[in-house]
């Protein structure tokens, strides 16, 4: 499949200066697609700049231009550009705020003009170019077409940033969205030089060494009810002690209950300074949103959060006994 993506290239061409733009809490999809498209377009002797409102996760950092990336902070007085392209942001408010007001618009006061490159269903087309494909699983592939279209071809640093945006938004290439054209496009990242162990390591199997001995905590707390179909973790503030652990060291954990054989829901119990966070994961025909929703939370049908006030345990026990009522 190859699209057309004829009137963000028109806007690209009439631009020597763009402003990317990635949203918050950076992801690699995010940040990926709009370092490659950083390279590409300086390829083509433009002027680029990447901001986003938080800072890079660990993680993304070996990739080229990584360090690069820039918070609305440093942004100066007089900064200008011709052209403001978020990449992968769903909403104009996904990117952000500086100060009072929306990233997007403080931004696109400093810039002759809009577009954007997104893969969300749910964009309204915020922007005055928008290049939305809501049926595409990441929109490295429509950066990826989009570098293509502009001339530009594919090198080992390009296909590593594009690698980290496809790879992202598919889990790896095993979510439900993974599509015939996610291995087309990797097949041509692998012929411009990816370095796939490489970077699936980085990317995918490393951690922070903290981070394995949080992973030890949870584990140890480890319970199963409602005959094995669900699993319930807690760490305490006592646990993130032991392990040293920052609270970014446990976003994960939670998907290790649902590795259990028979397994259709995890939950992960935790204290920080807001409360006792709850994470909530289902298989798929099975939902938590609902479930988090009467705690006040929200969030995906099978990813999901909320924060409860009062004791671990307790707090652990109200919410395991709503998915227990959930599960179909
Ligand atoms: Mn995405």
């Amino acid at each position: 499949m190859t699209r057309s993506h004829k009137p963000l290239l028109e806007a690209l061409q009439a631009s020597h200066s763009v402003c990317l733009l990635c949203h918050v809490n950076p992801d690699g999809d995010t940040i990926g697609s709009a370092l490659a498209l950083r390279l590409a377009l300086m390829a083509t002797g433009r002027r680029v700049e990447v901001f986003c409102q938080d800072k890079v996760p660990d993680v993304f950092l070996p990739l080229p231009g990584a360090d690069s990336v820039r918070g609305f902070d440093s942004l100066s007085e007089g900064e200008r550009f011709d052209l403001l392209l978020p990449v992968d942001v769903s909403e104009a408010h996904r990117a952000g705020r500086i100060g009072d007001a929306l990233a997007f618009d403080a931004l696109s006061a400093r810039c002759k003009g809009t577009a954007q490159v997104d893969h969300h269903g749910t964009n309204p087309g915020y922007c005055a170019v928008n290049d939305v494909d809501g049926t595409a699983p990441a929109a490295g592939l429509l950066v990826k077409e989009l570098i293509a279209q502009l001339g530009v071809p594919l090198d080992a640093e390009l296909a590593a940033c594009l690698y980290a945006a496809i790879a992202t938004d598919t889990g790896n290439y095993s979510h439900g969205n993974t599509n015939a054209e996610c291995f087309r496009a990797t097949a041509d990242l692998l012929e411009a030089g990816l370095d796939l162990p490489a970077w699936n390591r980085r990317l995918f199997q490393e951690c922070a060494f903290a981070q394995q001995l949080l992973l030890g905590e949870a584990l140890s707390s480890l319970r199963l009810r409602a005959n094995g179909q669900l699993a319930v973790m807690t760490l305490s503030r006592n646990d993130f002690a032991r392990a040293g652990a920052l609270k970014e060291h446990a976003e994960t954990v939670v998907n290790q209950g649902l590795r259990i054989r028979g397994a259709r829901m995890a939950l992960l119990a935790r204290e920080d300074e807001t409360g006792i966070k709850m994470s909530l994961r289902a298989i798929a025909p099975d939902r938590v949103d609902t479930v988090a929703a009467r705690f006040g939370g929200g969030g995906h049908a099978q990813a999901s959060g909320c924060t409860l006030q009062g004791e671990l345990a307790a707090c652990c026990d109200e919410v395991a006994r709503a998915m227990e009522e959930a599960l179909l």
